[in-house]
């Protein structure tokens, strides 16, 4: 059976789950402790040199980056339709999957730290950091609201890019950062965020947050 490698709060570890629920594809989660140093334990390491969530595990086969193992779990399921075929559209959900990574990820991993982890660590956020990165938020979101304002979903039909960058947006509330300005970012959102398995990808986490 598959091996999910996971963190319920992890918006990397939430794609692959939501992708692998929409695949109905079988899968055991480990939970990985990484505020408690797990992440770094040798065993750990060697399945990601990363020493991050989300790994799967496939058999012999170890994958890490979720944006790779979520291409690589639509390719074992053609029937499902979540991956292009065509090399425009490929090279389109490319795009969206190395922007969201490359770009759009780096405002909001960011701002859990000031908002989020510093706290926990008993320091004092950053408040010029944190009007940067929310306004680098803003800037990127409008590049995503252009691409989604003539289309439901990010290559026009559902996709593992809607998951990557839905994922993206998962910690919006807790970082405060306010899409109400975006029409085509909510509407596309509330469809994604409506599909049954997205709900049960964000159970989990949703407990924990
Ligand atoms: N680009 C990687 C990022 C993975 C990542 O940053 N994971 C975070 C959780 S969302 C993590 O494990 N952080 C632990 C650490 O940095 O020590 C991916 O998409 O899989």
């Amino acid at each position: 059976m598959l091996k999910l490698y996971d963190l319920a709060i992890s918006p990397n570890a939430l794609k692959v789950r939501a992708v692998l629920h929409e695949l109905e594809l079988p899968f055991e989660t480990v939970p990985v402790n990484i505020m408690g140093g797990e992440g770094q334990q040798l065993e750990y390491l060697a399945k990601n040199p990363n020493g991050k969530v989300p790994v799967l595990e496939d058999g012999d086969f170890v994958l890490w980056e979720s944006n790779a193992i979520i291409k690589y779990l639509a390719s074992l399921r053609p029937d499902k339709h979540l991956l292009p075929t065509e090399p425009r559209p490929v090279a389109r959900l490319d795009q969206w999957l190395f922007w969201q990574v490359a770009h759009y990820y780096q405002p909001v991993v960011n701002l859990a730290v000031e908002k989020i982890f510093k706290p926990m660590a008993g320091q004092t956020p950053d408040p010029s950091l944190v009007a940067t990165l929310s306004q680098d938020f803003m800037r990127l979101s409008a590049i995503l609201e252009k691409g989604l304002n003539d289309r439901d979903y990010l290559l026009g039909k559902l996709s593992v890019a809607d998951f990557a960058l839905a994922a993206n947006l998962f910690m919006r509330g807790q970082l405060g950062l306010d899409i109400s300005t975006f029409p085509a970012i909510q509407a596309w959102l509330g469809r994604v965020e409506a599909r049954e398995s997205w709900q049960k990808a964000s159970a989990q986490a949703r407990i924990q947050l």
